[in-house]
């Protein structure tokens, strides 16, 4: 599907409006993850407004809607906040963020939100969920595509290794994974607490399809999940190169933000940074 320009502009700004909900949501909270929600704000914007995927807010559980599961759970302000935009729930919902009983928990639990299709956190767990939901559809015939998204210091889990040998196994062409590669996990960076280099190279031996791709580019994101629709004979896998806490200068600058949600004081630069980007 081509894009026009002024469709891409507004998907700049839908990037835009939720980096804003992210830092409000987690500021007002005071705490959550707001720069492991930034990386992958791309990605999660052409999948829901990309024309990506088939989806249905009034009619959530639509049997053949796509499925979306947000494997790096602790994105779950990110996820939240798509969903809200793509019509599932009030945007109000949003400021109740990691409130004790609000169904906006500090990681998504399935059932307590329409949109939400796992209850995730414990990293490492979302791609079995995916071949799973793949495995389902080949079942019941429906052509669902399952798209996960996972971290990479998730990948440093011997769970993703499994499902990525059961998909290739049982060839789950309607999975598409997309790696978060940001480089970063929660106490440093990947290459010294877990180096998963080279990682295009695994993937590949596991018997996926690779792709790799600027995580901030728009276009070329869209670009490669219609791509990978045309892969018939196996699973798929996009690397996005992503920075984590892109959007924000001084949290791309420290990966010790990593679940910290910005000072008063910091989300008003945050905030100018932001809408400086427009
Ligand atoms: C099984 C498990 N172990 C540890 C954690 C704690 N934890 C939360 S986020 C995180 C780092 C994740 O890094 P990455 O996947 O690279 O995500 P990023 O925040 O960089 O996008 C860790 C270790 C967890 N949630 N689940
Ligand atoms: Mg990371």
């Amino acid at each position: 599907m081509k894009i026009t320009e002024s469709e891409m502009e507004n998907l700049i700004e839908k990037a835009r409006q939720i980096r804003l909900d992210i830092l409000d949501m987690t500021t007002r909270a005071g705490s959550g993850h707001p720069s492991s929600s930034w990386s992958a704000t791309e990605i999660v914007v052409a999948l829901y407004f990309g024309g990506i995927l088939r989806f249905r807010p009034d009619e959530p559980w639509w049997p053949e809607r796509d499925r979306f599961i947000m494997s790096k759970g602790h994105a779950a302000p990110l996820l939240y906040a798509a969903l809200a935009h793509a019509g599932y729930f009030d945007r109000q919902e949003l400021w109740r963020l990691r409130e004790i009983n609000s169904p906006v928990q500090g990681h998504p639990v399935q059932g307590m939100l329409p949109g939400v299709e796992a209850t995730t956190g414990s990293l490492g767990q979302g791609l079995s969920l995916g071949v799973g939901h793949v495995l389902g559809g080949r079942l019941t015939r429906l052509n669902y595509r399952v798209y996960v998204l996972l971290g990479d210091g998730e990948c440093e889990a011997g769970q993703i290794w499994e499902s990525a040998m059961a998909a290739a196994h049982y060839k789950t062409t309607l999975l598409t994974a997309i790696l978060d590669y940001n480089k970063y996990q929660e106490t440093g960076p990947i290459s010294r607490e877990m180096a998963l280099e080279p990682l295009a190279e695994k993937w590949r031996s596991f018997g996926w399809h690779v792709e790799e791709v600027d995580g901030h580019d728009l276009s070329a994101i869209i670009d490669k999940l219609e791509y990978v629709q045309t892969v018939t004979d196996r699973p798929s896998i996009i690397i996005a190169h992503t920075i984590k806490g892109k959007g924000v200068s001084f949290v791309e600058a420290d990966f010790t933000f990593h679940g910290r949600a910005l000072t008063l004081e910091q989300a008003v630069r945050a905030r100018e940074e932001i809408n400086a980007a427009r």
